[in-house]
């Protein structure tokens, strides 16, 4: 029966789509000729960390492009599935999570799926596909002139994913991605010689500098994220609520280590985004503020529930949650929630629409729920740091 509902489908679809092209030439949204673009394209692997990582290269690949005024291929998310099925890197499309029609208000894009899938063929055909890369990475290579656009994980599975085997190889050195540059590229790499700029990691610093924070406004969540996202908010959690960002698995005490043996000073990380992106201005970045113990945890989370009068906590984790804890504090007055099996998306979701935010000051998967949050206005802090860009914690509310 399924067979015959889904002929029936397919027939009443192509009628349709018969009767619409006939009428209105409707039916060729999907078909909806990518033209190519004559100004050229970027296209890069975001094979540089996890979500956080890839978004914050994401704005600053996205400027980059804007700058050259060539399209942005944008790639799929790198998700990294090594401990549970199915054990390998995933690559999901940008489009499962955000609307790619959105980043359009700022420049042009389409997916890298769409590119290779539709105008790669003709327009970047095999045999003239040319990687880009800085003089000092094709040094790795054997013959010391070869971008190393495949080799090893991420590079590998990534444009083996895309289907690109790259023919030739170009070398640049002595330019940067900064737009102090613009004038360099647009000289060295013309258009019309080299349509399309394929780069073995993003075009892109880390964290994301201080002028790319606001294109966050352009990465919107898609209807599905949306809609799944505001029934685990209706379903788990009463307003007003805060949500709690808590990066303290292994991988970050040891991380967080580095700032105590060496003097890092106050950039590490995406802590720019709390202690000020000026170097020479920049507040001092604490311990705390990168591995918040649980007096800390429970000192700003109480604070926050308090100042919101807020009825329930949703804690986002890499690891515990302490949510028993938390529940103690508050006398079983407050619902404690949080979501599992966990998704970082849904986690980033939920955070990112909650009545106030308590992130971690180094995490670039705090920041991503940050810059999301200020496009709208809504208040954030960090353990550690309650008044982003203030020295002390203040007591006074
Ligand atoms: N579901 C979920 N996953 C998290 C949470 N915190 C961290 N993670 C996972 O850990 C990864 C952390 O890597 P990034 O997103 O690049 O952010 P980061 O905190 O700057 O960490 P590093 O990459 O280790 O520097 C995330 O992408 C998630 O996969 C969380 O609260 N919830
Ligand atoms: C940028 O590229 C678009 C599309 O190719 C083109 O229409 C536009 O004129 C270009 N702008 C500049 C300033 O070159």
């Amino acid at each position: 029966t399924t067979m015959a509902v889904k002929q029936q489908t397919l027939h009443v679809l192509s009628l349709t789509c018969l009767l619409s092209s006939l009428l209105l030439q409707t039916c060729r949204i999907s078909a909806e000729e990518l033209k190519w673009d004559e100004n050229g394209y970027v296209l890069y692997c975001p094979c540089m960390g996890r979500f956080g990582n890839q978004a914050d290269h994401f704005l600053g690949s996205l400027a980059f492009a804007k700058m050259l005024n060539r399209t942005l291929a944008v790639p799929p998310w790198i998700v990294y599935r090594h401990h549970a099925p199915p054990y390998t890197n995933v690559h999901v499309p940008y489009s499962e999570f955000f609307k790619l029609e959105a980043l359009s208000a700022y420049h042009r894009v389409v997916s890298l799926e769409d590119f290779m899938e539709k105008l790669a063929p003709k327009y970047w055909p095999l045999g003239q596909r040319n990687a880009y890369c800085f003089e000092t990475a094709a040094q790795r290579s054997a013959d010391k002139k070869t971008c190393p656009m495949k080799d090893g994980n991420p590079f590998g599975p990534f444009w083996e994913y895309a289907g690109v085997e790259f023919d030739k190889s170009v070398l640049f050195s002595g330019i940067s991605f900064s737009a102090y540059n613009q004038p360099h590229w647009m000289k060295k790499f013309p258009p019309s010689q080299h349509p399309v700029l394929a780069l073995p990691g993003a075009p892109a610093q880390f964290p994301v500098i201080e002028e790319n924070v606001g294109l966050q406004r352009y990465v919107v969540w898609s209807d599905k994220m949306v809609k799944e996202g505001e029934e685990h908010i209706a379903t788990l959690l009463t307003r007003p609520y805060v949500g709690i960002h808590l990066r303290i698995g292994i991988d970050w005490q040891n991380a967080c280590k580095l700032l105590k043996n060496d003097d890092a000073g106050p950039h590490f990380m995406a802590s720019p985004q709390c202690v000020g992106y000026n170097r020479q201005t920049a507040l001092p970045l604490t311990m705390t503020m990168c591995l918040p113990d649980l007096s800390e945890i429970l000192r700003a989370v109480k604070l926050w529930v308090k100042k919101t009068s807020a009825r329930s906590v949703y804690i986002a984790t890499d690891s515990e949650s302490h949510s028993k804890d938390i529940e103690k504090l508050f006398k079983g007055k407050v619902k404690v929630v949080s979501l599992r099996p966990d998704s970082a998306q849904m986690d980033l979701y939920i955070l990112g629409r909650a009545d106030h935010f308590i992130g971690n000051c180094v995490s670039s998967f705090s920041a991503f729920v940050k810059r999301s949050r200020d496009v709208y206005g809504l208040p954030s802090s960090f353990f550690g740091m309650d008044k982003p860009g203030k020295l002390k914690n203040k007591d006074e509310f």
